[in-house]
């Protein structure tokens, strides 16, 4: 899914990753990729620029926090303007003791009828009682078609066979609903003779039953056309939400960034197959991060940022003077720790894994319990200065913490080694390993 896309953005970063020097010539460059790698993926050209625009500004004038290389801020500023297109997190917003009404909207087989059945399989299982009105009278074979993908959903179907007006359909389904639903979600029409008439009859619809959101649909393999159907749409009825079918196939993606952006809405969900089941809820962040090919690097910078505020300057200062004592080395592996669950993410961050070792996060993320529970078995002053501990005291250490002497002598060497490489390392990039790891 999204190949393209996903391809083109991902070899843009790696370009600006493996440079040597992240300069203004590096920024344009990379903004020149990102804007092939964009509008080659079917989004809208003026989109396109907007938002590299935006990476680029950014990039040139904001200063990266603390601890955070110029490569990392770049990449973080495109992550959070690809995400702010989409809209941002928040999906749909439904309440059990009400009654909530939903249309569908969108052009002929873009899936509306598929996605109803989806959303009224899937609000179901979440405990809506749901009734779904067809109000498709346009389509021949419409209403069987709707009855049988709702059928194993548990949702009751509304229909008039002798009601050619819609408007009317929508009306008294709403009213037939109101009382044993709480939920009603209205699927209409995608034929029309003409355009005008589909988008006036939407009008109508929306303006009768006044729903609490109005969905559109979009296909997603349609690509640049999503944003001009979008935003038709849009004007003849405020849509509230976006849900962007068939990602499943070959579709490049730049369809949703650019349905979100020609009406402001969020995308609440996709469609990944025909499947009743297929509907996956929609993440900006996530999706984001699957296209740059690097996890959640929001909760990345989240950590890294966090991490930050919790450095102990007075310790950093000691650790860097080679002073470091047990408990300073305890700190940092609680820290470690911490950065082990982002283990994952790290290992698929270029910018990050020159900075971070992840196999010794691995290891340290095991030893943590092990070293922690000899440490505490520690006098203070040994703890101060554990050069102290001679093979009696290492004896005891050892007995007091139910660990073995094996275990105290890895501990003992690894402070060595850690203190060691804290009072060779001058250069700036063991000070921001420090600061990231919350001093070392
Ligand atoms: N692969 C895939 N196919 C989908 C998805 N959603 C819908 N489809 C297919 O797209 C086709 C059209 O879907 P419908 O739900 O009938 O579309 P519609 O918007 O109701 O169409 P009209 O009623 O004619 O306006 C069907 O063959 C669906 O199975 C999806 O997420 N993935
Ligand atoms: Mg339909």
């Amino acid at each position: 899914m999204l190949d393209s896309l996903r391809d083109g953005l991902q070899a843009a970063v790696k370009k600006l990753v493996g440079s040597n020097l992240v300069d203004e010539k590096t920024v344009k460059e990379f903004v020149r990729d990102l804007q092939r790698a964009l509008i080659q993926s079917d989004v809208n050209v003026r989109m396109a620029l907007e938002v590299t625009e935006r990476v680029q500004k950014r990039a040139l004038e904001e200063k990266p926090p603390a601890g955070v290389t110029r490569k990392d801020q770049v990449v973080s500023v495109l992550y959070e303007e690809l995400a702010r297109l989409l809209g941002g997190e928040g999906g749909l917003k439904l309440e059990k003791d009400r009654l909530n009404v939903v249309v569908m909207l969108g052009v002929q087989g873009s899936g509306k009828t598929t996605t109803t059945a989806k959303l009224a399989r899937l609000y179901s299982k979440r405990g809506f009682r749901v009734g779904v009105v067809a109000a498709d009278t346009f389509r021949p074979g419409a209403v069987a078609q709707l009855r049988t993908l709702v059928s194993t959903s548990g949702a009751e179907v509304f229909s008039d066979d002798k009601e050619k007006n819609s408007v009317k359909i929508a009306e008294e389904g709403k009213k037939q609903f109101e009382g044993p639903k709480n939920l009603v979600i209205i699927d209409t029409a995608g034929r029309h003779k003409e355009e005008k008439g589909l988008l006036q009859e939407m009008k109508e619809v929306v303006g009768k039953v006044k729903p609490d959101a109005t969905i559109l649909v979009i296909d997603g393999t349609i690509g640049q056309q999503c944003y001009n159907q979008a935003l038709a749409f849009h004007q003849a009825a405020p849509v509230g939400g976006i849900i962007v079918t068939k990602l499943d196939g070959a579709a490049k993606g730049g369809g949703a960034l650019a349905a979100s952006a020609a009406t402001g809405a969020k995308v609440f969900f996709i469609g990944t197959g025909e499947r009743i089941d297929d509907l996956e809820e929609f993440a900006p962040t996530r999706f984001v991060g699957r296209l740059l090919g690097m996890g959640d690097l929001r909760a990345l910078m989240d950590m890294v940022k966090q991490a930050e505020v919790e450095v102990d300057e007075k310790m950093a200062q000691r650790v860097m003077s080679g002073k470091m004592t047990m408990d300073d080395l305890l700190v940092q592996f609680e820290q470690m720790k911490k950065f082990g669950s982002f283990k994952k993410v790290v290992e698929h961050i270029p910018g990050f894994s020159g900075a971070l070792n992840v196999e010794e996060l691995e290891k340290a993320e095991g030893r943590v319990k092990v070293y922690k529970s000899i440490i505490q078995s520690m006098t203070r002053d040994e703890k101060a200065d554990p050069q102290k501990i001679n093979s009696s005291r290492l004896k005891r250490i050892a007995r007091g913490s139910g660990r073995s002497e094996k275990d105290v002598r890895e501990l003992l060497s690894r402070y060595k080694q850690m203190k060691g490489l804290a009072k060779n390392s001058k250069g700036r990039e063991f000070r921001q390993m420090v600061r990231r790891m919350g001093g070392q």
